[in-house]
């Protein structure tokens, strides 16, 4: 009987629970949400929820992304939140234990139930779980309320303190809000440069009440860690031998006995069992159980990211079991894989195949490298409890779509919830995660280090068993950027921040990390030059290289921002490393995105809310006119697009305004598209360079940013670009403009040889074929993930009766390969585009575009009829989200090119079809 109504409390709730548990989903219960600020303000609030979000849904506030509300809405920051329920009628008052379980507060709570004080919060990324059994015994009202203090306000307090640490000056990223260094509360909530400062509050992740039986457990927290026998972090296991299954509880309840077990079944997702059976090695302590079991190598499958494999997954139920009884239960999907960032120093086999000296600096998966696609991922909103698991879903759909297999969840945002786990496990996207710190160094007082620990130790624990995790890394940015501008502002005092730094990301951090998991490799920054040697026989192995380089050697990850747009395709200001993991450059997001941010007499390039929408440059403060940095990054974009393109000039300002937004993109996928270009030919090259991640996927509101989608969902061009580019096989021209050297490559990162054919042909803009001395078909192979060069001319030698600006190469690669772990051979095949002059300098003509749209295949044709067509943009209205299988290519005259479409959401029942349009650069200037 009691089983059945604790069944039916969780099938409302959705929460896992044995026999002998009562548990009530606080999202279940009413809310109010009141500011002891405004007393005025009382409102429906929710769980999860941030208070700017119960504010908006009341009506209370306009829309927090709306015009400049950035700033009009700081009020609500600077105030405290309280959250109060309506009574909890269903607690139980004869229940064994009760329990407070909250797996995120935003951030700083006081909890009072039945009128007591409960417990105060102060970290975000903690769960906090509190024994209320004695209140709940005696309680006549049972009211829970949280009381969320401002965290700008503690934050500037905390950084008050006396004997407070304080940094050289610079050195603290400072965006709007100060001192978010001070307080564990995701960072950019006090701005970035691609997002609004809300610093929202509220209780942002699930919390329940639990009660339990004297019998029964909580099962609060699980890690599951597999790897193959003998494997120890940032070393290459081997794959030959068993895998070791650790598997360790965390519970809330009475301890357990010494005879406490923990049991076990591995099915595989038809739920046929694969291994049953008991854990060995159990140790019981401190609220946690833990055990091991080997696992059969060829017992199982492997998991592979996409397009290196099939996405396998098991599920483990683990029973604690207390006198034959289950007391506590969990099931978690996971798979069996290795992935190890190799930063290893390059041996002699390597040497003699040509790479440069120094280490290593990729991704083994399954014991083999593979070159990394991908880009950065954001916060996807500026308040999490606005994010659900469908549009994550979708999100990531555009990752596969566009051919990358890795994000870098940047770190200063906060950790990924497990639904997105969950998918990127399903998908094969790897998830390189990170602790939440970025672009400062922080304090390293045992209070903030201790939160620090609780934080770490839960996280750890609670994602370990997704195969997409990849990695974690200490934070962003901070040997390349922070050390260095300690280096820059007080040398002096660099030894000191050093050793401070090391005290949090080393020493702090990694005996937690490496206690967990032998699985998940480490660095402590997000960029740096690598481990420069490893011991095992401490809990804390890393030596970091830092600057102890040889001339010559190559080492570490790289990241590039040059704002000096003049030289975005010169490829000598690019850098040479083993692994890209951040490059970009800014654009502006579409007419129709901002048209959903943005009053419509603002609607122009540099309007004073488009302006201030742009936090690149950060305004360094709590001003709220910061056009002098805004407008330096608006006239970056400006520029970029003036010199290398048709400056848009329509008499239409609002068609005007789209075309200049449309050209800063162009110039973004462009730049991109050369970098990511230059780095996948880098594995053919002695760096032996495998990744490429460029800055951003996706925007978190409608601003200019360096995005590759939309808030919305609504591919910008660079996400089409990428898509092209992040393709196996690839052919590329690299062109030095000032030597006027052109090389053509062909490069594949497939597992296996590739053998194919190769055609190049010259034409001028109007689409004749042009007479020029250069080889026009030819064979070639690629080696495994390599590239191939297959043209190197002068273009100054070679074009002698040509006018550059008048003078287009077409290549295209078509080979026969297999993918990763198949034995169908394909064709792969792909096209490209060189111009001889800087597109601004082109000789346009008139491409003669046509559109047409078939309602039996439902694909859009897109024809070119008198001249070539540079970068076609098919375009559609707003009210409807959706990609084209392709967009931004070329067509010559006479070629026509049929364009699929996926629809992710549609407000205009289909209508959009119909306002689809098509427009190339030589658009730009024509009415
Ligand atoms: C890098 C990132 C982010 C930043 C981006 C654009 O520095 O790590 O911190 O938003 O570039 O400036």
């Amino acid at each position: 009987m009691l089983r059945r109504t604790v069944q039916a409390i969780l099938a409302a709730t959705a929460v896992s629970s044995v026999h002998g548990q009562h548990a009530v989903d606080l999202s279940s219960v009413s809310w109010t949400l009141t500011s002891p600020n405004y007393t005025n303000i009382s409102v429906p609030a929710k769980i999860p929820s941030q208070a700017h979000l119960d504010l908006y849904a009341a009506g209370v506030i306009d829309d927090p992304l709306y015009g400049l509300n950035d700033f009009n809405l700081r009020w609500i920051a600077d105030s405290n939140w309280t959250y109060t329920s309506a009574p909890i009628t269903s607690l139980k008052k004869n229940a064994s234990s009760t329990w407070l379980i909250f797996n995120g507060l935003d951030t700083f709570a006081s909890i009072d139930l039945c009128g007591k004080h409960v417990a105060s919060t102060y970290n975000q990324f903690r769960q906090y779980y509190f024994d209320v059994s004695e209140i709940v015994t005696s309680c006549s009202d049972p009211v829970l309320s949280m009381n969320f203090g401002s965290a700008t306000v503690i934050a500037n307090a905390t950084a008050a303190l006396p004997g407070q640490e304080t940094w050289p000056y610079g050195v603290e990223g400072l965006f709007e809000f100060p001192n978010r260094q001070f307080i564990r509360k995701e960072q950019n909530d006090f701005g970035w440069d691609w997002g609004p400062a809300f610093a929202p509050a509220g209780p942002w992740l699930p919390a329940y009440v639990f009660q339990l039986e004297a019998q029964n457990v909580y099962i609060r927290n699980t890690l599951v860690d597999t790897y193959r026998e003998g494997q120890l972090n940032l070393l290459i296991p081997d794959q030959t031998k068993d895998w070791v299954l650790k598997a360790s509880v965390d519970y809330l309840g009475s301890d357990l006995p010494s005879d406490a077990s923990l049991s076990y079944v591995l099915s595989d997702v038809n739920e046929a069992t694969i291994s049953s059976g008991k854990l060995i090695n159990i140790t019981a302590e401190d609220g946690t159980i833990t055990g091991s079991i080997i696992v059969p190598s060829d017992s199982v499958k492997l998991w592979w990211p996409v397009g290196m494999g099939p996405q396998t997954l098991y599920n483990l139920t683990l029973d604690i079991v207390v006198n034959g009884e289950t007391a506590g239960s969990v099931t978690k999907r996971m798979g069996f894989r290795t992935i190890v960032l190799n930063e290893l120093p390059i041996s002699q086999a390597q040497l003699d195949q040509g790479i440069a000296p120094g280490n290593n600096w990729h991704f083994e998966i399954n014991g083999h490298e593979f070159y990394a696609k991908g880009s950065n991922f954001i916060p996807p909103d500026p308040f999490w409890a606005n994010v659900t698991e469908t549009r994550i879903r979708q999100l990531f759909e555009n990752v596969v779509d566009g051919n990358q297999n890795m994000l870098r969840v940047w770190s200063s945002g906060a950790y990924s919830p497990d639904y997105m786990f969950d998918l990127a496990d399903e998908m094969g996207i790897l998830l390189w995660s990170e602790f939440e710190f970025g672009d400062a160094l922080y304090p390293v007082d045992n209070e903030f280090l201790d939160n620090v620990k609780e934080e770490v130790e839960y996280q750890v624990r609670r994602v370990n068993h997704h195969p997409s995790l990849a990695f974690w890394a200490g934070g962003n940015e901070l040997e390349n950027l922070e050390l260095y501008l300690v280096n820059q502002s007080a040398p002096e005092l660099l030894d000191r921040y050093t050793r401070e730094y090391e005290t949090l990301f080393l020493d702090t951090i990694v005996p937690i990390l490496f206690r967990n998991t032998r699985s998940i490799s480490y660095a402590p920054s997000s960029t740096s030059n690598g481990w420069q040697s490893l011991d095992f026989s401490r809990s804390q192995p890393i030596t970091e290289r830092y600057n102890n380089l040889t001339p010559g050697s190559i080492y570490g990850d790289t990241d590039h921002y040059n704002y000096n747009s003049t030289r975005a395709f010169d490829y000598s200001t690019y850098p040479i490393g083993r692994f890209a993991n951040e490059f970009g450059y800014h654009s502006m997001p579409s007419l129709q995105t901002w048209q959903q941010a943005v009053d419509p007499e603002d609607l122009w390039f540099n309007s004073s809310v488009i302006t201030l929408r742009n936090h690149h440059y950060p305004s360094g403060g709590l001003n709220t006119t910061n056009f002098a940095k805004s407008s330096k990054g608006m006239g970056e974009m400006t520029f970029a697009a003036q010199q290398w393109y048709p400056v848009p000039d329509k008499a239409d300002s609002l068609a005007n305004f789209s075309a200049w937004c449309h050209t800063t993109q162009i110039f973004q996928a462009d730049y991109y598209s050369a970098q990511i270009q230059y780095y996948r030919r880098g594995s053919a090259l002695s760096e032996r360079q495998l990744g490429s991640l460029y800055w951003q996927l996706e925007d978190q509101w409608q601003a200019p940013t360096w995005a590759g989608i939309e808030y919305d969902g609504r591919w910008k061009v660079l996400h089409y670009v990428a898509k092209d580019i992040y393709q196996p096989v690839i052919i590329s021209p690299f062109f030095n403009a000032t030597t006027r050297d052109l090389e053509v490559w062909v490069i594949s990162d497939l597992w296996s040889s590739i053998a194919g054919t190769v055609n190049m042909t010259w034409y001028d803009w109007s689409g004749k074929i042009l007479d020029v001395n250069t080889p026009i078909s030819m064979d070639v192979n690629v080696g495994p993930i390599n590239g191939t060069n297959v043209l190197s001319i002068n273009t100054d030698k070679i074009l002698t009766n040509q006018d550059p600006a008048d003078v287009i190469l077409v290549m295209e690669v078509s080979a026969q390969g297999t993918l990763p772990n198949s034995d169908t051979t394909q064709t792969f095949s792909h096209k490209n585009w060189f111009h001889a002059d800087r597109l601004s300098n082109a000789k346009l003509i008139d491409p003669g575009l046509e559109l047409s749209y078939s309602q039996t295949n439902s694909k859009f044709t897109v024809k070119a009829t008198t001249g070539v067509a540079a970068w076609v943009w098919l375009d559609y209205p707003a009210g409807a989200v959706l990609n084209f299988d392709a967009n931004a290519f070329w067509l010559l005259p006479g070629e026509k090119r049929e364009v699929g479409y996926t629809v992710k959401s549609d407000a205009t029942n289909g209508s959009w079809i119909g306002g689809v349009t098509v427009r190339s650069l030589w658009d730009n200037t024509i009415n």
